[in-house]
């Protein structure tokens, strides 16, 4: 017997369940707590898992997540040393790209103006920076923040990006290393964070980080869109530097705590669009066949994709 195991917490898993059962192809797929006999499970799909869970597997091969980002995977203390690995898809790099594209244009089109404008009927044209006036920096040029490239360059804008390691990409300048990160943080106007939450970027989104945003850009103040995970920022320094004009906007997709409670300020705060986590939502109509694509490929005995570095966390 051979069965794939899907453990998803906090978001709803029958579509999953449905999808993966027509794609398994004759494979049984078990959804957790049903997990039954743990010695069958040769797979495991997963999002937000149980803590200890994938380590009660004693034949796993492989474990996917179920999302791009894989912190609340590593999160489990106890991980069986099987790969883990992460979507890239198509799908859900487009979703990305189109979140990253809308929060630059809300802010360069002073949209939070015209909506407050609006319910007090007031009819005013007012002047807006041109898109190449202003500098949109990806904080983790990486998949997402890549894809986003060339969709904000046609609109006009000027792109740099920073990744850990230094890498190039035709046509834009990637910055990295802590003296990289000054001259990044210089030049952005707004700061689109893409990055995954690691031991190294926990509460990297921090007033310290906003001081060093470019000032005087056409903007009037810098502005912060973070679609990475909530545990990058530090929501009080973002409440901080909103009120101080040391960031003049933000489009927040993810919060420390999610969902936020409904006393947390952002919910109303009259200079920030919020939204649910869902910049680029896992669609299970496409990624199941991703996932499976994944398991072929691996039982034909070649590698597996996309799989994650532990040491790093992402
Ligand atoms: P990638 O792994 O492809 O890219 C991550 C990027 O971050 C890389 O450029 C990497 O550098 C850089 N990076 C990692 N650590 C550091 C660091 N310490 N300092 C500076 N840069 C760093 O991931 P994806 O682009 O696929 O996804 C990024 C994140 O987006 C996910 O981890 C997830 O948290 C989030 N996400 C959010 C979604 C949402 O709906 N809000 C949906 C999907 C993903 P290098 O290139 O050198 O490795
Ligand atoms: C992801 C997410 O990581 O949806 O894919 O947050």
């Amino acid at each position: 017997m051979s069965a794939l195991l899907l453990a998803i917490t906090g978001w709803e898993p029958d579509t999953w369940l449905e999808r993966f059962r027509a794609e398994a192809k004759g494979r049984e797929v078990r959804l957790w707590p049903e997990i039954g006999d743990p010695a069958e499970i040769d797979y495991a799909c997963v999002w937000k898992q149980p803590a200890g869970l994938l380590a009660t597997l004693p034949k796993l091969k492989a474990v996917f997540s179920l999302g791009a980002g894989v912190d609340h995977l590593l999160s489990d203390r106890v991980l069986p040393d099987v790969p883990i690995v992460r979507i890239v898809d198509p799908d859900l790099t487009r979703r990305m790209t189109g979140y990253v594209a809308l929060h630059v244009l809300l802010h360069q089109r002073k949209m939070k103006l015209y909506e407050r404008e609006r319910s007090a009927r007031k009819w005013h044209d007012h002047y807006e920076a041109a898109p190449d006036q202003l500098r949109v920096g990806i904080l983790g040029a990486g998949v997402l923040g890549t894809a986003a490239v060339p969709v904000l360059r046609q609109l006009g804008f000027q792109v740099a990006g920073f990744s850990r390691s230094p890498k190039t990409i035709p046509g834009i300048e990637i910055f990295s290393g802590e003296a990289g990160m000054n001259a990044f943080l210089g030049r952005s106007d707004i700061l689109v964070c893409l990055l995954p939450l690691t031991a190294e970027t926990r509460g990297m989104l921090s007033y310290d980080l906003f001081r060093r945003l470019a000032r005087g850009g056409a903007l009037g103040g810098p502005v912060l869109i973070n679609a990475g995970r909530g545990g990058l920022q530090v929501e009080a320094d973002i409440l901080r530097a909103l009120a101080d004009g040391t960031l003049i906007g933000a489009s927040l997709d993810v919060f420390e705590h999610e969902p936020p409670p409904q006393t947390n300020p952002f919910w109303d705060h009259p200079k920030v669009y919020t939204t649910p986590h869902n910049a680029a939502s896992s669609d299970p109509k496409l990624l199941t066949k991703n996932v499976m694509n994944q398991i072929e490929r691996f039982e034909r005995g070649l590698a597996l994709e996309h799989v994650v570095d532990r040491r790093l966390g992402y």
